[in-house]
Order: C-alpha cells, then sequence, then structure tokens
C-alpha cells in the first residue's frame, strides 16, 4: 500500500489526488491527514521540505513534489495516461503542467503572505504575484486552443490552479475577459477526478 500525506486545501495534493483517480489506483493509496503547518507534525521525517504531498512507498522511499509523484503514480499503469512517455507531446504536458504549478506557487504564496501579521506583509510581494498569475491567465486565454484535444498532467494541472482560484481568491473572478479559458474549465469540470476532489476547508 502506498501512503500519501495529503491536507485538504492543498492544491498540490489535490493534483495528486485527481491522479489517483484518473489511473484508477484509488484502493492502492492509502491516505493520511498531514497537517505541515501543525508544530508538532512528523511529516519532515518523511520530507524534510516539510511539504505535502508527500507519496511513501511500499519499500519506505519517499517521493515529493507534485510532478514527481503524478508521474510516478501515472508509471504504475500498464500504459501512461497523463504522461506522454517522449516526443513533443510530452514537453507540451510538462509545459502546461508547469503553467499550472507557477499560478499555484504564486497564488498559495500570495494566500501564505496574507496569513503573516498584517505588518510584516509585503504588498509589493502580493503584487507581484497577483500580476504573474493575471499575466499567465491572460495567455492561457490566448492560447486555449492548447488546452483541448485531451487530458493529461498540464490540463489536469491547470483545472486544478482555476479551481484554486474560485477557492481562495473567488472575488478577483478569473472568468472575467476570459471566455475561452471558462469554456475550457466547463468542458473539464465534471470529470470524476475533479468533481471528486474540489478543494473544502
Ligand atoms: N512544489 C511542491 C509544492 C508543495 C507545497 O508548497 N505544499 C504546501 C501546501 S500547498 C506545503 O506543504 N507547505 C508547507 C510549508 O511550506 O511549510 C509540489 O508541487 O508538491
Amino acid at each position: 500500500m502506498l501512503k500519501l500525506r495529503y491536507s485538504t486545501t492543498s492544491p498540490f495534493v489535490r493534483k495528486v489526488s485527481a491522479t489517483i483517480i484518473e489511473c484508477g489506483l484509488e484502493n492502492h493509496v492509502e491516505n493520511v491527514m498531514t497537517n505541515p503547518f501543525a508544530p508538532d507534525t512528523d511529516l519532515s521525517q518523511e520530507n524534510p521540505l516539510g511539504k505535502v504531498p508527500a507519496l511513501v512507498l511500499e519499500n519506505g522511499e519517499v517521493l515529493f513534489d507534485s510532478p514527481v509523484i503524478c508521474e510516478y503514480l501515472d508509471s504504475l499503469g500498464t500504459t501512461p495516461r497523463l504522461f506522454p512517455p517522449s516526443g513533443v507531446s510530452r514537453w507540451t504536458a510538462l509545459r502546461l503542467q508547469a503553467v499550472g504549478d507557477g499560478i499555484l506557487d504564486a497564488s498559495v504564496g500570495r494566500v501564505m503572505e496574507s496569513r503573516r501579521p498584517e505588518e510584516q506583509q509585503s504588498p509589493v510581494f502580493k503584487d507581484r504575484c497577483k500580476a504573474a498569475t493575471e499575466r499567465t491567465l491572460d495567455v492561457l486565454e490566448r492560447n486555449s486552443d492548447q488546452l483541448s484535444g485531451g487530458f493529461q498532467i498540464g490540463q489536469l494541472t491547470i483545472a486544478c490552479a482555476l479551481d484554486y482560484l474560485d477557492f481562495r481568491f473567488s472575488m478577483e473572478n478569473w472568468r472575467e475577459g476570459r471566455s475561452n479559458l471558462e469554456a475550457w474549465h466547463q468542458s473539464v469540470c465534471e470529470r470524476p477526478s475533479l468533481k471528486n476532489t474540489i478543494p473544502h476547508d
């Protein structure tokens, strides 16, 4: 049995949970709830970086960083579903995954910053994160055709990123002026892997 150290709100964990469903591995993974910010957490014994997701393999080895975990899970099946093995399609999938992860890094960064004591927060940092997110969403809107025609790790990650914006920044409404991206999101959000892993507090 694999062991996934998870939290319910982490969008990086959600990538992994959705991958587990896409790959039909639900019965092979035990989910262990972990708050990486709890002072008494033992997470660092398994992931020295102290972050979720972390996947403990049957031999005790621990994988971390969602791209690594997702690709490992995808490799367990007979045919990879989410990570094309080589060629242009692989680089397209990895590139789109990096786009989604980048939006998540910026957005999680903003959330973390806003939880620090008010007088220690950096408006400059928060504005940079927001601007990076907005620019990246605009590029996705202009190139939304790159998202159609399949559902691989890139599409999965970008869907998780858009849902995370709904979860944490709904007042900013990423859909405004981005009808292509909205239509694409609508077309994938009913997939069981996404529908069953919606973030919640
Ligand atoms: N690049 C990592 C990011 C993981 C990450 O930032 N996880 C956050 C939760 S969303 C965390 O565990 N943070 C704890 C900390 O920063 O101490 C991945 O893709 O898995």
